[in-house]
């Protein structure tokens, strides 16, 4: 272990010592965990720096640029430390200075600009580009305020702004010379022909300053650094001289308050589509000023933009930024004087599109009148994509008859005339790409033949398969110093380079020395996360028990709602039979609904007075505890997960794209409780699946039983069991003071259940009990356990990123 007596100790502590004191200006005396914070963080960012400047001036032969509206970084720190190989290092500088690593890192915020998986996936992606040295830069906004802060009040979810800048983020370097106008609404004007060429002219009503932020993303052990670049919105003129000067100081600074809107709040939406004004001028902003910046960036280094292709390749992370096909166009056509043709040519060599949704509610479409209000130029340009797409398309009349053929031109037109006129933002991402990807593999077959098969058909190698991974420095090392470290000791520390050697535990599954260890490190992290429950909600629990948990964004789909369905007849069942040997089971809930979705919030209250009921009833005590903790965040996963014995994955088949929290949860030894849906179904196949529990539809079968009339009714009745948990909420037996309160939700299911919860409760409960029964082998659950933590190499983002490398980016790794 290294210590502050060596010479990176030595001269970490004085850096240390040095931030606080002449760039903070503090005294150790004075100074708080967040100010060590801060100056830790000031000194370990000094260690990139030099990386990072010979990354900005190298000139690399192809560069990946990583469009995103969400970047879900949460705390930097420790992927710092790590990856630098200075966590000792840093903990016994800070020891000698008096203070606490684990304290200091307790300071930092989380750095929650996104909502869930999607954004969740783009900071793994960007630390794994890190790692690997694919020359990358992440683009984005740098929100003044991420997802809100969550808090209960007797059991309803409360939402406040959450502030993570409100002290300033020592990680980043602000680019003022970076700066880009962006325009907005206006008029466009045609120049006369010069030499037969057309030119238009777009004169935008309103314009707002992009300035650039870089957080700087270190790889593993410190080789490669890569530019996360966040745009914040400014006005062109802080302030209206002559209106402050006549006395009106608050319509003095209303144009800045409207250009500074743009980056003030991350949308807390998740997989629905957001229908404000102010969510399409948030995703030109940032699309349109990193389109400006890194065509600049390549013209520069190249001279001529035609050869963008060779050396650029631009990934659009779902729709928010598929504006970016006309604004390249607009800028390649109106600033660089392309023809229309070689436009085209760049654009869709360039420009690469990931899909993460199918749900209808999620595929974004905005209306073509907010489009020609806002962006008049891109209108006009989309409006030629579409001709020329629908001529093409035309001339191979490919349906029997013409009404045939007028519906298979409407399904593939970029515009959606039946609902309004709309443009789908799918359809025009789709076919402004090189290459279409989905997430997982059943995600990307559904994709080929539901909502982009006419599309599909015109080029059927664009969409191709790409399933999400997560980076293991944060996942696997730095959430479980624990397993690494015993992962090290029995395999050799090339499994932290090379996952692959996880395999190697495998031989170790029945070994109960092996075992004994195994066992020992998960129930350290019970144990902590016991302690952080009755310190967050005042319930206690019992580290002894089986800790089953889903933590997730809350939606219908995702089906918290079985779980607790499940909940409501195990505590019955319990009730019947006080004296039965139960298993006892601690279920743990945690995420966030978006704030205007009612159902979800619901169904939060539902789960804290269910919590309620079963948690004072003596009657159950010490066979079942209900707890819903409250403001989930990356750093709360990072708690959670490693804790875990059993993962909820339990979504309606066909409807989750990938899940990501899946392969978090099975690399630290949790057993999966899934559906055949999203990435589950590729974690079965390397698990195997003997270490994994499988219920449920599968997608066909959902589909085939939706069709089915009264398919809920029928099931309902089939069940005397979810009968009765269903009676039981619905008499108000978990909300006395209101006995109505959940009847949006039970009614729902009897009459609708979309997502057929009544389909699958039954399949639920059995597979449930069965998992009561192996945890009473625990020989049996350990040796799963071991075997899925041997097994999730594959799942690593680095995986998932060279595949993007070399089959969609086509770009060397440094
Ligand atoms: C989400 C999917 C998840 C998937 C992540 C990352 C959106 C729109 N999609 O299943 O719901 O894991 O994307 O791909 O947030």
């Amino acid at each position: 272990m290294l210590s502050a007596s060596g010479d990176a100790g030595v001269d970490l502590r004085e850096s240390i010592r040095a931030k606080l004191t002449f760039a903070l200006g503090r005294t150790p005396e004075t100074a708080r965990p967040r100010d060590w914070f801060a100056a830790t963080a000031l000194a370990l960012r000094e260690r990139i720096v030099a990386a990072a400047l010979a990354a900005e001036r190298s000139v690399p032969n192809k560069r990946v640029y990583y469009l995103s509206l969400e970047f879900l970084i949460g705390r930097l720190m420790s992927d710092a430390m790590n990856n630098l190989g200075l966590t000792e290092t840093t903990r016994a500088a800070l020891r000698e200075l008096g203070v606490d690593l684990d304290a200091v890192q307790e300071a930092e915020p989380d750095a929650a600009l996104g909502n869930g998986g999607l954004g969740r996936l783009a900071a793994c992606f960007m630390e794994s580009m890190a790692s690997i040295g694919i020359p990358a830069m992440g683009y984005g906004i740098r929100y003044d305020h991420g997802l809100f802060r969550q808090s209960f009040e007797d059991g309803w979810q409360r939402e406040a702004p959450e502030t993570w800048l409100a002290e300033g983020n020592p990680w980043e370097f602000a680019r003022p010379e970076a700066t880009y106008a962006i325009g907005f609404g206006g008029t466009v004007t045609m120049s006369s022909a010069e030499e037969g060429v057309i030119r238009r002219h777009w004169q935008p009503a309103e314009t707002v300053r992009a300035v650039a932020h870089d957080v700087p993303v270190v790889g593993w052990r410190g080789r490669h650094v890569n530019a996360l670049r966040l745009w914040k919105a400014e006005a062109g003129e802080p302030v209206d001289l002559a209106r402050f000067n006549g006395g009106d100081h608050v319509g003095a600074v209303a144009a800045r308050m409207r250009a500074e809107a743009i980056s003030r709040v991350l949308y807390p939406s998740d997989s629905s589509a957001e229908g404000q004004e102010l969510r399409l001028r948030q995703e030109y902003f940032f699309t349109a000023a990193s389109i400006q910046d890194l065509v600049a960036r390549h013209v520069a280094e190249r001279g001529d933009v035609r050869s963008l292709p060779d050396h650029a390749a631009i990934q659009l992370n779902d729709t928010h930024p598929a504006i970016a096909v006309p604004e390249l166009m607009r800028v390649l056509i109106d600033a660089h004087g392309l023809s229309w043709e070689d436009a085209w040519h760049v654009t869709t060599h360039t420009l690469h599109y990931t899909n993460h949704t199918l749900l209808p509610e999620a595929l974004e479409t905005w209306p073509v009148e907010l489009m020609e209000r806002l962006l008049p130029r891109h209108m006009q340009i989309i409006y030629l994509i579409n001709w020329m797409h629908l001529e093409e398309q035309a001339k191979h009349a490919r349906q029997d008859t013409a009404s045939d053929n007028a519906a298979y031109l409407a399904s593939i037109s970029l515009i959606d005339e039946s609902h309004g006129r709309r443009v789908r933002m799918g359809h025009l991402a789709f076919h402004g790409a090189r290459r279409v990807n989905g997430v997982s593999a059943l995600h990307t077959d559904l994709m080929r033949s539901t909502v982009f098969s006419d599309l599909h058909a015109l080029d059927t190698d664009k969409i191709v398969n790409k399933t999400n991974g997560i980076t293991f420095r944060r996942w696997f090392h730095n959430a479980n110093p624990g397993l690494t470290r015993l992962a090290v000791e029995t395999v050799g520390a090339g499994v932290l380079d090379n996952p692959e050697l996880l395999r190697g535990l495998e031989a170790h599954a029945e070994d109960p020395v092996f075992v004994a260890r195994y066992a020992a490190v998960r129930r350290e992290r019970k144990e902590a996360l016991a302690d952080l429950i009755a310190e967050r909600t005042g319930i206690d629990v019992d580290p002894a028990a089986l800790f089953d948990v889903q933590v997730k964004r809350i939606h219908e789909y995702k089906r918290q709602l079985l779980n607790i369905l499940e909940t409501v007849a195990l505590y019955q069942a319990i009730k019947a039979e006080p004296h039965r040997d139960w298993t006892p089971r601690v279920k743990i809930f945690a995420g966030k609904a978006a704030p205007s979705y009612v159902q979800a919030k619901l169904i939060i209250k539902l789960a804290c007075d269910v919590a309620k009921a079963v948690n004072d009833d003596p009657e159950v005590a010490g066979r079942l505890k209900v707890v819903f903790l409250p403001n989930y965040s990356v750093s709360l996963a990072e708690a959670i997960i490693p804790a875990a014995d059993l993962s909820e994955q339990i979504s309606t088949a066909g409807l989750e794209a990938s899940g990501t929290g899946n392969m978090k949860f099975a690399l630290n030894g949790a057993l999966t409780v899934g559906t055949l849906d999203g990435a589950n179904i590729e974690i079965r196949d390397h698990v195997g699946a003997d270490n994994i529990f499988i219920f449920g539809l599968e997608a066909d079968g959902v589909k085939a039983r939706q069709a089915e009339p009264d398919y809920a009714a029928k099931a309902i009745q089939a069940s005397p069991r979810l009968a009765a948990a269903l009676d039981m909420i619905a008499a108000g037996r978990f909300s006395p003071e209101e006995p109505g309160r959940f009847r949006p939700l039970t009614d729902d299911l009897r009459r609708r259940d979309q997502y057929l919860l009544t389909a699958d409760f039954d399949d639920y409960w059995r597979v449930q009990r069965a998992i009561d029964a192996a945890w009473r082998d625990p020989r049996g659950w350990w040796a799963k356990a071991i075997r899925n933590t041997a097994r999730m190499a594959w799942f690593s983002s680095d995986r998932a990123m060279r595949e993007y490398a070399e089959e969609i980016w086509r770009v060397r790794l440094g």
